[in-house]
């Protein structure tokens, strides 16, 4: 396993130098911001990046996100063009050592909360999820916190509007269509493609979602059975689906070397739909971290992981989700887990 972080760039108010000293940090997970979702990113700013994380230390072996062009996953007659620049992403990240790209296919909006500082007990506050509040916003005057707010509210509702009638077989089709054309430079440079699981695990405002469940993900593996075709496995969005059973599809996909990248994080349910994140630690929610990072190791991860979302904690009021001080909680404790139960799992062996 390879510990990372997830890092926004030259503009995160978290320096390199400050993500450096958490223990056990090996590498931080970034992305290129300043481009248009769709276009090719410049060498230049690659290589900046890289150089950066070089002179901290720290790898770059891990992108999050390249973005889909809302035309490739509407299946508009220009996508071509989309996924060729997608392509020359790939190459150029390769470029200098990039090893995993994570990215989604979510229609219009990544992930969705309804609070960003949802206040605990311990006065500590986190992103919180109600769903009777996102049935009750009407989607064409929207203001969630979260989702991407570079749509002016004429593009959202155009871009509402081009998804009215399509069903979950046609997004699926135009995922496969996409992956098929990207899948072959992947190979050639050696480039893992990790998909981001929909977050949460449903449709919502009728936009349909497509990686929800272990069923989509067979589907997605048997419609492009290639070893580069991967996901990361995110607990926290993952574990908000009641039905999925983390534990079972954690020993199941990195025994299949499916997982290429994993997040982890945990959240409290509140009922049926409705959850609130929470420290990582196992007893702080519902997801039993322990024992998915025991199937991760029993399935023989070796990839990369890293802490998701922390809380707002100590007085910090960082990026919702993404402040320093939980998820360097967050990671000492998931390298504690990782320690105990890979040192297990060999005394086990050498007793045998
Ligand atoms: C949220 C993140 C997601 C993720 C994208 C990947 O905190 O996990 O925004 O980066 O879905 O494309």
């Amino acid at each position: 396993m390879k510990m990372t972080f997830r890092w926004y760039g030259p503009n995160d108010s978290i320096s390199l130098e400050k993500i450096r000293q958490i223990p056990g940090m090996t590498g931080v997970v970034t992305a290129v911001y300043d481009t248009p979702v769709g276009n090719v990113w410049s060498r230049e700013t690659i290589a900046s990046l890289k150089k950066q994380c070089d002179d901290a230390g720290l790898e770059m072996e891990v992108i999050e996100s390249v973005p889909v062009h809302e035309d490739i996953k509407l299946g508009r007659g220009n996508r071509d063009v989309y996924i060729e620049n997608y392509c020359e992403n790939i190459r150029r990240l390769s470029e200098v050592g990039v090893k995993c790209i994570c990215y989604n296919f979510m229609p219009v909006f990544d992930w969705l909360r309804t609070n960003l500082k949802t206040e605990a007990d311990d006065g500590s506050n986190s992103l919180s999820y109600n769903h009777e509040e996102i049935m009750s916003l009407d989607p064409k005057n929207l203001s969630l916190p979260g989702w991407d707010e570079s749509y002016t509210s004429d593009e959202l509702n155009a871009l509402l509007e081009s998804y009215k009638d399509m069903s979950h077989e046609q997004l699926f089709d135009n995922l496969v269509y996409f992956l098929n054309k990207i899948i072959p430079v992947c190979n050639e440079v050696g480039m893992n493609m990790a998909i981001h699981p929909d977050d949460p695990p449903w449709d919502v405002f009728g936009l349909p979602r497509i990686i929800s469940c272990k069923e989509d993900y067979e589907r997605l593996f048997s419609a492009v059975p290639d070893d580069t075709n991967g996901i990361t496995f995110c607990t926290g969005s993952l574990g908000a689906g009641r039905n999925n059973d983390l534990i079972e599809m954690a020993y199941e996909y990195s025994k299949r070397n499916k997982i290429h990248f994993a997040h982890i994080r945990n959240i409290a349910y509140s009922n049926e739909l409705d959850f609130r994140e929470t420290a990582h630690l196992t007893e702080a929610g519902s997801l039993d971290i322990y024992g998915i990072v025991k199937a991760l190791v029993e399935g023989g991860f070796t990839e990369y992981v890293r802490p998701d979302h922390g809380r707002n904690i100590w007085g910090e009021s960082g990026k919702p989700g993404y402040g320093l001080f939980d998820r360097a909680l967050g990671a000492c404790y998931i390298n504690g887990l990782f320690e105990a139960i890979e040192k297990g799992v060999k005394q086990n062996e050498t007793s045998l």
